[in-house]
């Protein structure tokens, strides 16, 4: 029988998962729209768990909808989990999210192939809401998975289509009846993209990611007077549009003078009534603020909060805010950091260390057990966006790093 150390995955057998995956909510130029408990993410979800059935994986559900595949270990002892999303952005790629999916899945092929039982149970999951694009927050399925939001909460969160999260769920069937919060893993590792351009830009195969930078949702709703756009005075103007203008650009600065890690983005602006010739009365901004440094972050926050009172009072605009999402930035298990990045360099992949713009799954994870990120790089370093490619040779890369990682912690103790 195979060494487990010379065990390989199928890339085609990958490659033609996420093809067939990524099929599903397919839109113009390669891209993929599957947003969390649309009918597009009942059937990724529906394909998904037969593979997992194929598998011969013993299949969970929790109230939240996570979906939770496992392979028996020889002990009971609590699984090695590996995972990530199949929900996706209006605009997303194949890869985000379903990578660390089908990578896990591929990873239970190799094994169930190679007829290798493994010491730990091994499990793969996928979680709900990730992305937090229709509801906020993002990282939601498993923030209830590991206990940080209650279920009954995220149950009741309204999407910015006016549908409410719980009905949703059980349109798609996946409302289950496995309790959530109460799941802890051996240890946590999530194969994804690197949605950025460190990997491509230093020629490094393999990212082992070191954690998470914070981040910061914030809703505005402005509230201004609706006028005609040529005999009102500019003095005399209340113009919600033109402080969510005002909102973007300050946005901008305050990243431009905070540097280093900060980034800030306005992704969404609506007027109303949205009219060539009409003082916009009403306006919904949002506000993404993100730093791998916690007061950094918090500092960011508050100038963006005084620079909104400000203009909302001189220009006669009243406004209400909402936090739609604030997650600190988190740090990830030292050994398991480790332990990919020797991994990488044993299958001889250039590695470098590095910590995630991007939220993911695994930072809901990281305090209740060792938890790591494998990172693979993102051409152009292009996410959230259908040109959104990963090499085949850097996906294998990324899935034999992850199933030599998952041999290695299920077999130890
Ligand atoms: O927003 C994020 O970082 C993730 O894609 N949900
Ligand atoms: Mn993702
Ligand atoms: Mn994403």
């Amino acid at each position: 029988m195979l060494k487990s150390s010379n065990l390989r995955i199928d890339l085609d057998r990958l490659l033609n998962r996420i093809e067939t995956l990524a099929q599903i909510g397919a839109i113009d130029g390669g891209g993929v729209c599957r947003m969390a408990l649309t009918d597009e993410d009942r059937r990724g979800r529906d394909l998904v768990v037969g593979w997992m059935k194929e598998l011969h994986l013993d299949i969970s559900i929790d109230r939240i909808g996570n979906v939770i595949g496992m392979r028996a270990g020889i002990e009971p002892a609590a699984p090695v989990l590996t995972g990530s999303h199949i929900d996706t952005v209006a605009t997303g790629g194949r890869y985000d999210g379903s990578l660390g999916v089908l990578a896990g899945l591929e990873v239970i092929a190799t094994l169930n192939q190679a007829n290798l039982t493994t010491r730990k149970s091994l499990a793969v999951g996928f979680f709900t809401n990730e992305e937090g694009a229709r509801f906020a927050p993002d990282m939601m399925g498993s923030a209830v998975h590991q206990g940080v939001f209650e279920v009954e909460d995220m149950l009741r969160i309204i999407g910015i289509d006016g549908s409410t999260l719980g009905e949703e769920l059980d349109k798609t069937g996946y409302a289950g009846d496995t309790q959530t919060g109460a799941f802890r893993a051996d240890c946590f590792i999530e194969l994804h993209v690197e949605q950025g351009p460190v990997l491509q830009t230093g020629n490094y195969e393999i990212g082992a990611v070191e954690g998470v930078q914070g981040i910061s949702w914030t809703e505005y709703r402005l509230s201004g007077t609706s006028n005609h756009a040529g005999t009102t005075p500019m003095q005399l103007r209340q113009d919600a549009g033109y402080v969510a203008s005002a909102i973007s650009v300050e946005a901008r600065r305050i990243a431009k003078s905070m540097g280093a890690d900060q980034v800030a983005t306005v992704g969404v602006t609506e007027l109303s009534p949205n009219l060539i010739n009409v003082i916009a009365r009403a306006a919904l901004v949002t506000v993404d603020l993100r730093n791998t440094d916690e007061q950094k972050l918090q500092q960011a926050e508050h100038s963006m909060a005084d620079f909104v009172t400000e203009i909302c009072n001189s220009e006669a605009v009243t406004f209400e805010s909402r936090t739609l999402a604030r997650f600190e930035p988190v740090e990830f298990d030292h050994s398991m950091v480790k332990l990919v990045a020797e991994t990488a360099r044993s299958l001889d992949y250039k590695v470098r260390k590095m910590p995630s713009g991007a939220g993911h799954d695994a930072q809901m994870f990281a305090p209740n057990c060792p938890t790591a990120m494998i990172f693979v790089p993102s051409r152009d370093g292009i996410s959230h966006n259908v040109a959104e490619y990963t090499e085949p040779e850097h996906l294998r890369a990324g899935a034999d790093v992850l199933l030599q990682v998952l041999l290695a912690k299920s077999r130890e103790g």
